[in-house]
Parts: C-alpha cells; sequence; structure tokens
C-alpha cells in the first residue's frame, strides 16, 4: 500500500473497554486527537472506578479458573494466534498507529507492527523451551536431596504504557504477562489507543477466553490508571513512562507491597571517538537522535564528540539533519512526523526558548515548520541540533523527548566517561569506535542498562532491557522477563 492509503483505512470512531470478552462504553468519553492535522479522530471511553475494578475481577477469575491451569503448549499456542490475529490485519494496525502519533508509514510497518507481533511469537517460544534449575544437594548427616525450581504465575497483572512506541510497548508486556500464565488489564496511553483496541478486536476474534485480557481506556493520575495501581487484586504492575509518573505509582503500590517492573526516562548518550567509521558514525546519531521525531526513550539528546573530529562532525549532522523530510506520514517520502500532541510540542519549545536562554549555538532547526497546508495545525517541530552548552545546563540534562540534540566535544576517554555517567538517568548509551577493544572497555564503565556499539536500537528479546538511576528498574525481556511475571518457587526432594 501506498502512504497516502492508508489516510483511508476505516478505523474505529468510538474506542470502548474491552473486559471479560465483551466491548463495554462508558458514560464520560475523550477525543482522540491527530497529531498530524488536529482534527479528531476517535472519541475514547474513559473508566469509570467500577469498571476498572470490573476489568481486574474477570482477570481474577480468569486467572484461577481457566487461564493458570492451562498447560504452556496451549497457552503458546494462543499467543501464536494472537501473534498471526495482528498479522491479518497488519494493514489496519499500521493505519492506526500513523494515524494516533503521525509516525512515518515505513516505521509502522518494520518496527511497530512487526514487534507487536513479535512480541508474543518471542515469548511463546520462550516458554515452550524454557528450562529449569537444578540442584543436588548433600547434608552434614549424609542426606541426599534435589532442589528445582517452578514458575507460577502471579495472577493477575496490571500493564500501563506510554504512547511513544503505542503497540511496540504494549505487547512487550501483556505478551510475557499472558505467557507465564497471569491474566491482564491493560491501560494504553490517553494519546494513543486506536491500536490496542484492534488488539482486543483480535484477542475477540481467535475467541480468547473471555477475561484472559482486558482493556481499559482512560487518563493516568486520579483515573483509570491510578485506580488501577491501587487495586488489592492487582499482583503486581509493569509500567513504562516518564519517571515522576513512575514515582507516583511506587507510592500508589507500597502498601500492597506489589511486584513492580519501571521503564522510565532517559538523557542518552552517544559517544564517537576519532577513529570512528565517520559515515556510519554520523548516520547512526541521525537515527538516534530523530527517529520517530525523537520521541523514543533510547534516543540520544546527549553527543559527545572527540575534538579532532567535531566541527566535521557538525557540520556533517548538520546536513543530514537539514535532509530530513519532515511532514505528513501519508507523503511519500517523510522521515519525521509530528510529535505526538501539542501539549507535548508546548514543552519541546520551551526546551527550544531554554537552550538559547542557556547559551546555545542553534546549529539548525529550533522552531515550528510552516507547510502551506493541513500539517500547519498539527504538533510538528523542526529537528534541532544545539552545541556551546555546559553539561550542567537543563538542556543538557533534562529529558526532552523531541528531535534534538546537543553535541558537545571532548580530549579522553576517562573524561568522557564521566561526562556520560554524569546523569541522573541511565538507561541507553551508543558507542562509535573502531578500536573494539576500547569499545568494550568503554562500555563496562558506563552507568546504563543497554551500550550499543556501532549500533543504535537492535533489539534480540531475549536480551535483558531496562534502565538503572532514574530510569527504572528490574530488566525485562527473554528469561528476565519469566523473573518478573512468575513467582519461583524452589522444591526440596529428599532421594536418600
Ligand atoms: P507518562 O508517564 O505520562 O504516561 C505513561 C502512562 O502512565 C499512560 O498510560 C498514563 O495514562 C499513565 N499514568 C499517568 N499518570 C499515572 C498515575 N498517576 N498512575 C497510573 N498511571 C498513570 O509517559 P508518556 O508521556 O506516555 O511517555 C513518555 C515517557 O515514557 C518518556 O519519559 C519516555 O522516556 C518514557 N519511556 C520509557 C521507556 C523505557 O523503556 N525506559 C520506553 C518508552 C517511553
Ligand atoms: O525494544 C524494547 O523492548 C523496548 N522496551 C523499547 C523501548 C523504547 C522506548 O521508547
Amino acid at each position: 500500500m501506498s502512504p497516502n492509503a492508508y489516510a483511508q483505512a476505516a478505523l474505529p470512531k468510538r474506542l470502548q473497554h474491552f473486559v471479560d470478552g465483551q466491548f463495554i462504553d462508558s458514560a464520560d468519553s475523550f477525543p482522540n486527537i491527530s497529531p498530524i492535522d488536529g482534527s479528531e479522530l476517535s472519541q475514547v471511553a474513559e473508566a469509570s472506578k467500577d469498571q476498572v475494578d470490573a476489568a481486574v475481577r474477570a482477570a481474577k477469575r480468569t486467572q484461577d479458573g481457566v487461564w493458570g491451569s492451562l498447560k504452556v503448549s496451549e497457552r503458546a499456542d494462543w499467543l501464536y494466534r494472537i501473534a498471526d490475529g495482528i498479522q491479518a490485519r497488519f494493514d489496519d494496525f499500521v493505519a492506526a498507529e500513523v494515524a494516533d502519533t503521525g509516525r512515518p508509514v515505513s516505521q509502522a510497518r518494520s518496527l511497530d507492527i512487526t514487534r507487536g507481533i513479535a512480541n508474543f511469537r518471542t515469548f511463546a517460544d520462550l516458554i515452550r523451551t524454557a528450562n529449569s534449575e537444578f540442584y543436588e544437594t548433600s547434608t552434614a548427616d549424609g542426606g541426599e536431596f534435589i532442589n528445582y525450581v517452578t514458575h507460577k504465575p502471579l495472577g493477575v497483572v496490571g500493564v500501563i504504557s506510554p504512547w511513544n512506541l503505542p503497540l511496540l510497548l504494549f505487547t512487550w508486556k501483556v505478551a510475557p504477562a499472558l505467557a507465564m500464565g497471569n491474566c491482564v488489564v491493560a491501560k494504553p496511553s490517553e494519546e494513543t489507543p486506536t491500536s490496542a483496541t484492534l488488539l482486543a478486536e483480535v484477542m475477540r476474534d481467535i475467541g480468547l477466553p473471555p477475561g484472559v485480557f482486558n482493556l481499559i481506556h482512560g487518563h493516568g493520575g486520579n483515573a483509570a490508571g491510578e485506580w488501577l495501581t491501587q487495586h488489592p487484586d492487582i499482583d503486581a504492575i509493569t509500567f513504562t513512562g516518564e519517571s515522576k509518573t513512575g514515582s507516583a505509582i511506587m507510592k500508589a503500590v507500597a502498601d500492597g507491597v506489589k511486584n513492580v517492573s519501571f521503564e522510565l526516562g532517559g538523557k542518552n548518550a552517544a559517544v564517537v571517538f576519532a577513529d570512528a567509521d565517520f559515515e556510519a558514525a554520523v548516520d547512526g546519531v541521525l537515527s538516534s537522535s530523530f527517529t520517530n521525531a525523537g520521541q523514543v526513550c533510547l534516543c540520544s539528546e546527549r553527543v559527545y564528540v572527540e575534538r579532532p573530529i567535531f566541527d566535521r562532525f557538525v557540520v556533517a549532522l548538520k546536513a543530514k539533519t537539514e535532509a530530513l523530510k519532515v511532514g505528513s506520514p501519508y507523503d511519500e517520502g517523510t522521515t519525521t512526523g509530528p510529535l505526538i500532541s501539542k501539549g507535548h510540542r508546548e514543552k519541546v519549545l520551551s526546551y527550544f526558548r531554554l537552550a538559547v536562554e542557556e547559551g546555545a549555538t542553534v546549529v539548525t532547526g529550533g522552531g515550528v515548520p510552516s507547510f502551506g497546508n493541513v500539517c500547519d495545525d498539527g504538533a510538528f517541530v523542526q529537528p534541532t541540533i544545539w552545541t556551546g552548552l555546559p553539561d550542567t545546563a537543563r538542556c543538557v540534562t533534562e529529558e526532552i523527548f523531541g528531535p534534538v540534540c546537543h553535541i558537545a566535544p571532548f580530549d579522553a576517554e576517562d573524561e568522557v566517561v564521566n561526562r556520560v555517567n554524569d546523569s541522573a538517568y541511565g538507561l541507553a548509551a551508543c558507542v562509535w569506535t573502531s578500536n573494539l577493544t576500547r569499545g568494550h572497555r568503554v562500555a563496562r564503565q558506563i552507568e546504563t542498562g543497554i551500550v550499543w556499539i556501532n549500533a543504535w536500537f537492535v533489539r534480540d528479546l531475549r536480551t535483558p532491557f531496562g534502565g538503572s538511576k532514574l530510569s527504572g528498574f528490574g530488566r525485562e525481556g527473554g528469561r528476565h522477563s519469566m523473573d518478573f511475571y512468575t513467582e519461583a518457587t524452589n522444591v526440596c526432594v529428599r532421594i536418600g
């Protein structure tokens, strides 16, 4: 399909909750606004506290009576059916993701929806092949024992996800939670409710037992999100979003001592050594700073370039940034869509103003593009590069979450490691160098959950994913997801 064809897709105009196998509406609703042109895409039901409670009760009943007692192979088969169901409606999902976020069609196709499918297949494969720990134990009195570990579901898992990679991040948590035998009550971001609604349609259409997957729409604070975290029958919360929301959720779950997994914000660095493959590093930083209009938690907003190549790097990145095509995702060749909303654009533009006040040199961008068409009512900003700020500037220390990076020179390896680590966040970093010994050495010293060397955003779903400091705690992915979504129980058996 051409990009333009996705603009014609018939998407639901009233988005409802999916509770106990049924779509249900609410008295209250809110508009889902297009970031591309400001038009209203749909009305979204706003869950009441009773509806959140009904979803949790359905999940608990089903977990106890149905889902928790299925064989591993049966659960894996269901996950494969869900993946196949998304695959069968691939273009609907692409259309939903593009409409809600304005991201390029090519990205929705190659990343978002493809990963949504892979998330279900990966965790189906994992539970089919997972092995367990086993130990032989002798005691001083001559006893012989074996120990083995079983993994039991937690019960009901609450999933709360953000708007920046809607289906990818929603399914990154729904899939392992279901795979491990939990039932789920999931709340997507109020900014991007459509692909989660299509996923509920898939669940219904494949005949997933009612109550296994429950979807509630609504806002976060003093609304569906908060009520979910406070519900006594929720056994764990898995959350992706802002660090300050993570902090509010931690307080909400404290009384119930619930398990939490947090994937939070970042202020990620890219380090370019003078020995790096220059073109690869420029292209890599272009991607890591501007993909999804900079709205990926893994994006590099701080770029450190070794002094001998600093000026040349700034010139090269400026040229490639100015060649990005900002505009409607329905136009052929668009590389950069809008921000998620005008509200978020206000936040990003406030940093654009602040950077100038803090003394930045604006290498490129710094404003709002003009189109002369409906996109002038959208939430676009220009991809922006700054230089000249001290490491202590707010624009260099605070997460902006837009298409922007600050480039600073450095002189020595130790110095740059210290500057990278001098951050309240600890999510991801990239190192660009042709000296792999140095690459490994630097990676070991960087205080983040992920370090890429000569790469960015390459994901093997078996690897641990997560951050440190304000970027969260807990790791998900492969066996690490099994650790979070199950209760490990040791069984100790006398054999002699
Ligand atoms: P957000 O924290 O504002 O919202 C995320 C979700 O939390 C939404 O569904 C929202 O409704 C809900 N929520 C808000 N307040 C709540 C409350 N008090 N109780 C319960 N739920 C509540 O985040 P966002 O603006 O949607 O997403 C952008 C942020 O997410 C950025 O900071 C980004 O770095 C971060 N993020 C991190 C990762 C990661 O893997 N570390 C991935 C993606 C995004
Ligand atoms: O790839 C993933 O599994 C993941 N959680 C990515 C997060 C991206 C942040 O925006």
